[in-house]
C-alpha cells in the first residue's frame, strides 16, 4: 500500500453502517487501523480531531477526515483504485452487445445506497432492534439516541413501531427475493463465484444487521424458508468477507490520542478540491461556514473556513486540540452548509 496514505477508521463493532466500510476495506485488501469508540457520547476520541458530527463511522485517510458512509466509500473508491494490491471489487464482464452494461450497473449501485438509506429503511431496520436488548434497556443509551434522532425511544413506543417496521423490512427481503436476485443469481450484479460487488455491500449491511440481531425479524414471517434466496446471499457474502479478512490479517487498534496525533501529523493530504463559484449556495473560498448532517445527529454543527464546495462534499479546515491543521469533508447530499458568524473560537 501507499504506505503514506494512513487510514484510521472510527467505530465500533456492532454498527451497521460502519460494517459497510469495514467490509469494503477486507475485500479490497486496503490495510487501515482502528480507533473503536464507545456507543454513547461523550466521544473524545473524536473531539480530540476536532469534529463535533458524532455519527459512526468516520474515516481519516492522512490528514482529510471524511464523514457518512456515502462520501467514504466514494472517496476510496477514487483514492484507491483497483491495483494488484487492492484488486477491484469484481463486476461480471459486461457482454460484448451490452455497451452500456457499466453504467448500468453503477446506477444500480446508487440506486440500492439510496434505497437502504434515502428510503428509510435503516430507519425501519432500527426500530426492529428487539426491547430485549440491554443496550435499549439501558436509559444512557436510550437518552443518547433520543438526542441523537429526535425520537422518543421509549419501549412502548418501539413496540407500537414494530409492526409498521416489519412490513418494511419483509416488503425488502421480497425485492430481493422476487426481483434482484429473483432469477437465481448469486450477486447483485450477476456473474457468480467471486462476483461480489459494491452493489451487494449497498444492498447487503441492513439484511446481515437484522439477521444476525437475535429477535429482530421475529414475528414477521421472514424466515429463511420464506426468502432462501435472499438468506443464501447474505451467508455468501458474509463468507467471502470472513475469507477476505482472515487473509488480510488483523486490523491493529490505536488509541484516541495515538490516531489524532497521526491524523495532525499525517504527510498525505488530498489535492484541495476548490470552491465552485457557481454553487447555488453563493458561498465562497475561505468563508467562514457550519456544517451538520439533516437526518440525524444534527445538534451537532462543524464549523471552519471553507476550502471545497461541489455537488459531491463540502470541505472545511479544521484543527485537532493539539491544533494541527485537517480538512473534515462531509457529502452535501444530506448535509446543510450555512455561513457563520465570523469569530467564536476557531
Ligand atoms: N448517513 C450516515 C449514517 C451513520 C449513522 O447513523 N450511524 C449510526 C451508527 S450505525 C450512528 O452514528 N448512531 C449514533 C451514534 O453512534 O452516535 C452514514 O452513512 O455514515
Amino acid at each position: 500500500m501507499d504506505n503514506s496514505k494512513e487510514i484510521i477508521l472510527y467505530h465500533y463493532s456492532f454498527s451497521p453502517y460502519a460494517r459497510r466500510i469495514v467490509w469494503y476495506l477486507a475485500l479490497r485488501r486496503i490495510p487501515y487501523k482502528q480507533c473503536i469508540q464507545p456507543p454513547t457520547m461523550p466521544r473524545p476520541d473524536i473531539s480530540a480531531l476536532g469534529v463535533s458530527y458524532r455519527r459512526i463511522p468516520i474515516l481519516s485517510i492522512g490528514s482529510d477526515i471524511y464523514l457518512d458512509t456515502r462520501l467514504i466509500l466514494q472517496k476510496l473508491e477514487q483514492l484507491f483504485p483497483p491495483s494488484s494490491s487492492h484488486p477491484p471489487l469484481n463486476s461480471p464482464s459486461p457482454p460484448s452487445n451490452a455497451p452500456s452494461t457499466k453504467a448500468t450497473q453503477a446506477t444500480i449501485t446508487k440506486l440500492l445506497e439510496h434505497y437502504t438509506i434515502d428510503s428509510g429503511l435503516f430507519v425501519r431496520a432500527a426500530a426492529l432492534i428487539p426491547t430485549s436488548t440491554p443496550l435499549l434497556k439501558d436509559p444512557k443509551f436510550t437518552t443518547d439516541r433520543e438526542e441523537f434522532t429526535g425520537r422518543p425511544w421509549s419501549a412502548v413506543n418501539i413496540e407500537r413501531g414494530r409492526p409498521e417496521a416489519l412490513v418494511e423490512i419483509k416488503s425488502a427481503f421480497e425485492f430481493f427475493e422476487r426481483t434482484v436476485l429473483g432469477d437465481g443469481r448469486e450477486w447483485v450484479l450477476g456473474g457468480d463465484g467471486d462476483g461480489v460487488t459494491l452493489a451487494d455491500i449497498e444492498g447487503v449491511w441492513l439484511f446481515s444487521w437484522l439477521i444476525g440481531l437475535k429477535g429482530a425479524l421475529e414475528g414477521g414471517g421472514i424466515e429463511r424458508d420464506v426468502y432462501p434466496r435472499t438468506w443464501a446471499w447474505v451467508e455468501r457474502f458474509e463468507g467471502v468477507v470472513r475469507e477476505a479478512m482472515r487473509g488480510n490479517g488483523k486490523v491493529v487498534k490505536v488509541s484516541g490520542v495515538e490516531a489524532a496525533r497521526a491524523v495532525g501529523n499525517a504527510k498525505w493530504a488530498e489535492v484541495e478540491a476548490g470552491v465552485d463559484e457557481g454553487d447555488p449556495s453563493g458561498l465562497r473560498k475561505g468563508e467562514m461556514v457550519e456544517v451538520w448532517p439533516i437526518d440525524s445527529g444534527f445538534s451537532r454543527k462543524d464549523r471552519g473556513r471553507l476550502v471545497g464546495l461541489s455537488t459531491r462534499e463540502v470541505v472545511i479546515e479544521g484543527r485537532t486540540e493539539e491544533g494541527k491543521e485537517v480538512r473534515i469533508h462531509a457529502p452535501r447530499h444530506g448535509f446543510r452548509v450555512r455561513r457563520a458568524k465570523e469569530g467564536g473560537n476557531l
